[in-house]
């Protein structure tokens, strides 16, 4: 990586760092695969972050894909869906990860634009229960691009749209196919998780109230 970059702006996912929704997604799929007669598990799960619904569905079948119609497989989505909505009922301004609301100060606070970059088509019910949809420069969501993540697109929009280039953006992930998407888009990759999942990213921590922004901009400055 060129590390001497001027950094304009900062891309975050959504599910699994400003949010814990991968668990309401977890659940909903976990119930949809118990009434398809599908063995689903927590680990299985961890390949379905990031991913689209459509997808999701896809490495949640499986084999088993092949005893479905289109309709069927539509009808499936739909459910899971319904079950996910559900569950975002109970989300509140409370509900952020710890150190998402410090993160995203730390980012305003260094005059950066700030966008989100995140596959889901619930992102901006999400963004409004969490009461800061007002806070991003750019939303990009699973209506923003075609091909998600691990393509560059989405966070490929996000920039253009921010007006800033690929290189001057951070991008904020957890999940293995968001990494890999930013890398391809040539942005700095911060990955969020344990090191098999996000281990690719150019820089790594736990948590997100672990992520440090003045260490890798001090770091991008060298
Ligand atoms: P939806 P992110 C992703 O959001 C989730 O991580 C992934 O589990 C989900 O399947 C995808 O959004 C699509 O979500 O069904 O709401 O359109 O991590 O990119 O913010
Ligand atoms: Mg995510």
């Amino acid at each position: 990586m060129d590390r001497s970059r001027e950094i304009g702006a900062v891309i975050l996912d959504l599910d699994g760092v400003i949010t814990d929704t991968a668990e309401y997604h977890f659940h909903a799929w976990q119930r949809v695969a118990e009434e398809e007669g599908i063995t689903f598990t927590r680990e299985d799960n961890e390949a379905l972050r990031g991913v689209s619904r459509r997808q999701s569905l896809e490495l949640l079948l499986g084999e088993h894909i092949e005893r479905y119609g289109e309709d069927t497989l539509e009808e499936i989505m739909d459910r899971k869906n319904r079950y996910y909505r559900n569950s975002l009922e109970q989300i509140t301004p409370a509900d952020f990860l710890e150190g998402a609301p410090a993160l995203l100060a730390a980012i305003r606070s260094r005059g950066l634009k700030m966008a989100i970059g995140s596959a889901s088509k619930n992102t901006r019910i999400v963004l409004q229960r969490l009461g800061i949809i007002e806070a991003f420069d750019v939303i990009a969501d699973g209506y923003s691009v075609e091909r998600t993540k691990p393509a560059p697109d989405l966070f490929l929009y996000a920039a253009e749209q921010m007006g800033v280039r690929p290189g001057q953006c951070i991008v904020i992930e957890d999940a293995a196919s968001g990494v890999t998407a930013a890398l391809a888009a040539e942005m700095v990759a911060v990955g969020v998780g344990p090191e098999e999942r996000v281990g690719h990213a150019h820089y790594r921590y736990d948590t997100i109230a672990a992520v440090d922004l003045d260490e890798i901009l001090d770091d991008l400055a060298q």
